[in-house]
């Protein structure tokens, strides 16, 4: 007598529905486990099986099982009828999808790598509020990247301190003011002053300059504190909220999107602690993945990495990443993603931030081009001239890469650039 099913889940020869989801797995089974019954356990586990043959079953939940219908060598494609998935619930889908199956003692190593949502899965999310063309248009932006920074050092500024490299960093030319993912209301800095202080300097950069000016102020905390905190940046006529979505969660984002846009909020999403699962190349959650559920759930963009800087990512994970969140129609891209067709779903900007600075500017750009929020950081407040020629001079070599000139080129009649070019030059940190 058979004391497991798991084959049960594979067809080789199966031929997806149009409105089934289908998953893309790197696996690696244990040993004296074939990859067919490993790939059969993944598709059970993550739909109607269990470990063992069962007394009776009634025959239509054979309709909802997975099926794994394409395996090559260490990667396995799986689909899984469209019923499976509650409308409009994409913390149910991670239970699925992303959930049991990386513990599983028959699987050594197990990557999410990317998903095809169906238009029947779509249907039931908005995704984000503004699209691209939205966020442009609120911010009177075209023909560059977006950009900002973050006062450093990260944390330990008071709300006033905080506010005032603020102001030098919309003065020297960028659009906005970011907190840092750990930085939300602390005895030295409540988010209820930085708010209001901030307002204060926005409106007199914003008189001084005639730009838009805005900020990402972090309202990341338990979801009635983001409401509260929603509220506060909306009273004071902010267009932005910032979460770190990871730590927040799927669901707190997913009712914060609909908060925030209520309020006229766009939400930065910071990723804080996806490098504990997206690193591992043989394990885990990619960042591709990542970003595809938090376009569905709706934040207007979501950092992407920058290939050149301080973390980790390669410059094809990040293109994948940026087309999975800019493009209406994504090709899937060999073992790195899936085909997607979005639909009406908006899309969302990719933000490149990390170990940044002006001589890395034509990196990032080379790989993004200027559809992205560029958020450089200790790269203007470590300028040898302060924050504000430091935010001069990203923008003199976002100048120089849309003109096609080079930096040292541009640096002859930009002396910010010159003085960023004399301490760091093209230096990669780590
Ligand atoms: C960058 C940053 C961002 C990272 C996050 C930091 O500061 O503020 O949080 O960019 O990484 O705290 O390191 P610097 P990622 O520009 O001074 O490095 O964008 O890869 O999610
Ligand atoms: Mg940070």
């Amino acid at each position: 007598m058979a004391t497991d099913w798991y084959m049960d889940f594979v067809d080789l020869s199966y031929q997806p529905e149009k409105d089934e989801i289908i998953c893309l797995f790197y696996f690696e089974s244990d040993d004296g486990v074939t990859r067919e019954e490993a790939a059969g356990r993944i598709a059970s586990e993550s739909s109607t099986g269990t470990w063992t043959t069962l007394y009776s079953m009634p025959d239509r939940m054979r309709d909802l099982q997975a099926t794994v219908f394409d395996l090559e060598e260490n990667y396995v494609k799986i689909s899984y009828p469209l019923e499976l998935w509650e409308e409009g619930n994409a913390v149910q889908l991670l239970s699925g999808i992303a959930g049991n199956i990386f513990g599983m003692k028959a699987i050594k190593n197990l990557r999410l790598i990317d998903a095809t949502l169906s238009p029947g899965y779509l249907a039931h999310f908005k995704g984000p509020a503004f699209g691209n063309e939205g966020i442009r248009k609120m911010m009177k932006v075209s023909g560059r990247p977006l950009t900002g920074a973050v006062p450093k050092p990260k944390i330990g500024f008071s709300a006033e301190e905080h506010a005032k490299v603020g102001f030098e960093t919309w003065m020297g030319g960028f659009d906005f003011v970011k907190d840092d993912e750990n930085l939300t209301s602390v005895s030295f800095n409540r988010f209820e002053d930085r708010v209001r202080i901030m307002a204060g300097m926005r409106d007199r950069a914003e008189q001084l300059t005639g730009e838009k000016k805005s900020a990402f102020i972090n309202i990341t905390a338990d979801t009635e504190t983001m409401k509260r905190r929603a509220d506060l940046l909306a009273e004071y006529g902010w267009n932005y909220a910032m979460i770190d979505v990871v730590v927040c969660g799927t669901a707190g984002v997913m009712t914060m999107r609909d908060y925030c846009t209520d309020l006229g909020l766009a939400i930065h999403a910071h990723r804080a602690m996806h490098a504990a699962f997206d690193r591992n190349p043989r394990h885990g959650i990619t960042m591709q993945f990542l970003a595809k559920i938090m376009r569905l759930v709706g934040v207007s963009q979501i950092h992407s990495g920058t290939a050149v800087g301080k973390l980790e990512g390669s410059r094809e994970e990040i293109a994948v990443i940026a087309d999975i969140l800019r493009e209406k129609v994504v090709q899937g891209k060999g073992r790195l993603s899936l085909d997607q067709d979005w639909g009406d779903i908006r899309n969302a900007f990719p933000v490149s931030s990390g170990g940044l600075h002006p001589g890395l500017v034509p990196d990032v750009l080379d790989i993004y081009g200027t559809e992205l929020v560029l958020l450089v950081s200790g790269g203007i407040h470590g300028h040898p001239n302060g924050t504000r020629d430091g935010a001069v001079a990203t923008m003199q070599a976002i100048e120089a890469w849309t003109d096609g000139v080079t930096l040292e080129e541009k640096a002859k009649r930009a002396p910010e650039l010159d003085a960023a070019l004399e301490k760091w030059g093209r230096y990669k940190p780590k």
